[in-house]
């Protein structure tokens, strides 16, 4: 009976041995879990710490960059969200004291790597104003600088054959400051900036490094095509408000890129000191007799043309060719930084005089008054008609 009572019973001793080796094994399963879980978390930790470290490291124009990058690469397509739209324009002062009146934080992130900026012997910067020719130049000089190559002109953007040197990189449609910094060394670079001449590189103002183009355009002119960019463009600058709204912050230079008077004069006064390194130019001679203007930014750039290449670069250069080929391109960088490209159009009219159809009486008297008072004595001035 005994016997009976303690003789083993193998079933449930063997349950009962399963059920305490399944719980070692579950214990140390558990462990490893939690030792893996752990080793993983750390390891989540470090790379967030290398992470914040290399991030808080970068410069500012390199983290936007960046951020251009990932968003294009996720088809986040718009550049909106990193490119605040500018509430009101300020004056952001350098580390050389001069201030940049700007609203849009792209351009403030790259103002002290303006300066910085080493620059060639071969460079060319076309400075300008907005909206006074930028894009027209940056084409003629391209290809003056590349013996008239159409074909490859073609093939590449001008935002990506010239860069925009107070930019940032947001490829593939923009090439700003770290394009320019890294451009390969055999190739010229031909450089946009709309910096007044004060924040261009140390180099170029103090060195004489490389050359200056600089482009002017008549400031009524120039105000329409501007008031038509700031609505195409109205969800990254300050709202342009009403036409006449426009025109007097314009006058007052409380706009985007400071006042259009001090920028064109000051670029004037630096162009009478060294003629043989800057080259000013108006949007008005290049409207009326552009022939003779490729001819003398080639000569200016000891660039020699043939006669052929002369003609080639004048009829690709011309409002009808340009709109048709670049006005594509160009609307692609446009949408990327989220400007209204169906409603307006970046080669909208190219004319000399269109400022007649927004003027009133009134205004026109009143801007006369300011553009002599400003330009009475400066030896600089203006068409603002073509007969
Ligand atoms: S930007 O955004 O500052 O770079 O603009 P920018 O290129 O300086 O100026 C744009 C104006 O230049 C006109 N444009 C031309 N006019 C005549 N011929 C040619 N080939 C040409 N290319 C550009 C363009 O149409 C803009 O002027 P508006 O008056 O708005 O048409």
């Amino acid at each position: 009976m005994f016997c009976v009572f303690f003789l083993p019973d193998y079933k449930s001793l063997f349950i009962h041995l399963f059920h305490v080796a399944l719980t070692a094994v579950s214990i140390s399963v558990l462990k490893i879990k939690t030792m893996l879980g752990l080793i993983v978390t750390s390891l989540v930790l470090v790379a967030v710490v290398i992470l914040y470290n290399a991030l808080k490291s970068m410069r500012k124009c390199d983290l936007l960059s960046l951020g251009s990058k990932i968003m294009h690469k996720t088809n986040t397509t718009r550049l909106i969200t990193l490119f605040p739209k500018s509430t009101k324009c300020r004056g952001v002062k350098a580390s050389n004291g001069h201030t940049l009146f700007v609203g849009n934080p792209m351009f403030v992130s790259t103002l002290e790597e303006v300066l910085k900026l080493k620059a060639r012997d071969d460079d060319v910067f076309i400075a300008t104003y907005p909206k006074a020719g930028t894009t027209w130049m940056q084409q003629l000089v391209w290809l003056i600088c590349n013996d008239a190559d159409i074909e490859t002109s073609r093939k590449t953007s001008i935002p990506e054959r010239s860069p925009f040197l107070e930019a940032v990189d947001a490829p593939p449609v923009l090439r700003g400051i770290q394009s320019v910094e890294n451009w390969p060394i055999n190739k010229q670079r031909i450089i946009k900036t709309h910096y007044p001449f004060d924040l261009l590189p140390e180099e170029v103002r103090t060195n004489r490094k490389g050359k200056i183009i600089y482009v002017a355009r008549n400031p009524k002119d120039l105000c329409v095509s501007y008031y038509f960019f700031h609505k195409m463009g109205n969800k990254i600058f300050e709202n342009p408000g009403t036409w006449s709204e426009f025109l007097s912050k314009f006058s007052s230079g409380n706009i985007e890129a400071g006042s259009w008077f001090d920028h064109n004069l000051k670029y004037w006064k630096e162009f009478q000191k060294d003629k043989e390194r800057i080259y000013f130019v108006t949007y008005e001679s290049l409207k009326k007799d552009l022939k003779s203007e490729v001819k003398a930014i080639s000569k200016f750039l000891d660039k020699e043309l043939t006669n052929q290449q002369v003609q080639d670069i004048i009829q690709e250069c011309s409002f009808d060719t340009m709109s048709k080929n670049i006005n594509p391109a160009l609307a692609k960088v446009g949408r990327r930084l989220g400007m209204n490209f169906s409603q307006f159009k970046f080669m909208r009219k190219g004319q000399v005089g269109d400022w007649k159809n927004y003027f009133t009486l009134n205004q026109n008297i009143v801007f006369d008054h300011l553009y002599e008072e400003k330009m009475e004595g400066t030896g600089l001035d203006f068409l603002f008609e073509l007969e």
